[in-house]
């Protein structure tokens, strides 16, 4: 069975609840629990924290027995050095995921730190995002 790990950023553990008109109005956890009907053959893992030096963790022990990680950085995508770094140290490919279209957004959204050293981008598909990025990492 493959596996893959979602890692969620700072604020993504308020979906459902705040922000509705740019988020939505669905939890992670409900989402999830469609995701994993849908590909019932894939385990799918999830992680979410508000700490940036947690998600670099969470990268490093996915990162090595993993098929893919599925990574919403949240605000940390347009500042951190270390999340890039983290993934550049690992061997799963890992797939930058947002939900908005950030270039539709602020400025501030327009640039990724972590975009360079990641497999690809899916962006403003809404939660659909993170089933696109499974698909393409079982593909
Ligand atoms: O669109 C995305 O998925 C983002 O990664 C979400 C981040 C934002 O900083 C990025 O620029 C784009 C913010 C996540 C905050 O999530 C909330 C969810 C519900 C209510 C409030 C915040």
């Amino acid at each position: 069975m493959k596996k893959f790990q979602i890692i969620n950023g700072p604020n993504l553990n308020l979906l459902g609840k705040r922000e509705p008109a740019v988020y939505g109005n669905t939890s992670f956890e409900a989402y999830l629990e469609v995701l994993r009907k849908q590909y019932p053959s894939c385990e799918i893992d999830c992680y979410q924290s508000n700490v940036e030096g947690e998600l670099i963790n969470k990268i490093h022990e996915a990162g090595f027995s993993y098929d893919g990680i599925i990574l919403n950085a949240g605000a940390y995508t347009h500042t951190s050095v270390a999340l890039h770094d983290a993934i550049k140290a690992i061997e799963s490919p890992v797939v930058e995921v947002h939900i908005s279209n950030v270039h539709t957004r602020e400025e501030f959204r327009h640039h990724s730190m972590i975009s360079a050293a990641c497999k690809g981008v899916i962006a403003g598909f809404g939660l659909k995002s993170y089933e696109l990025a499974l698909v393409a990492l079982i593909n």
